[in-house]
């Protein structure tokens, strides 16, 4: 846990997050600043600021996240039209919040090119 961390707050619930799913391994919550009908982030609930800093002990952990945004698209009715999973990093690659997070946005059709 970081102190100064936005989403290791809403983790530990010292902060409201809309949570959606919690687990030993994760902690789902709606964006803020959602861009389509479905925008979820799934984060893990230790804190890594990045993929950068991923080590291979948390390759299941990273594995975890991926099926965990499968299961919540399956929940919010998108996995047969389709979705877009998201992990932004660093500054060029568009990170904001500096604790891993995967982006699960869908409901809509997305636009093209992503860069
Ligand atoms: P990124 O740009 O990939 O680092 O995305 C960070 C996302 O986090 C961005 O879409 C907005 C969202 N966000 C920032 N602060 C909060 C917050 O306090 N609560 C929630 N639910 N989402 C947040």
């Amino acid at each position: 846990m970081s102190d100064s961390c936005i989403f290791c707050k809403i983790i530990s619930n010292e902060i409201q997050g809309a949570v959606i799913h919690r687990d030993e391994q994760v902690t789902a919550f709606r964006d803020i600043q959602p861009v389509a009908p479905t925008h979820i982030l799934i984060v893990p609930n230790r804190h890594i600021e990045s993929v950068n800093a991923l080590e291979g002990s948390d390759e299941q952990l990273m594995g975890h996240l991926i099926t965990t945004a499968a299961k919540l698209a399956k929940k919010e009715g998108i996995e047969q039209g389709g979705y877009r999973l998201i992990m932004n990093t660093g500054a060029d690659g568009g990170q904001t919040v500096f604790h891993v997070h995967l982006h699960l946005i869908g409901g809509q059709m997305m636009k093209h090119p992503m860069g």
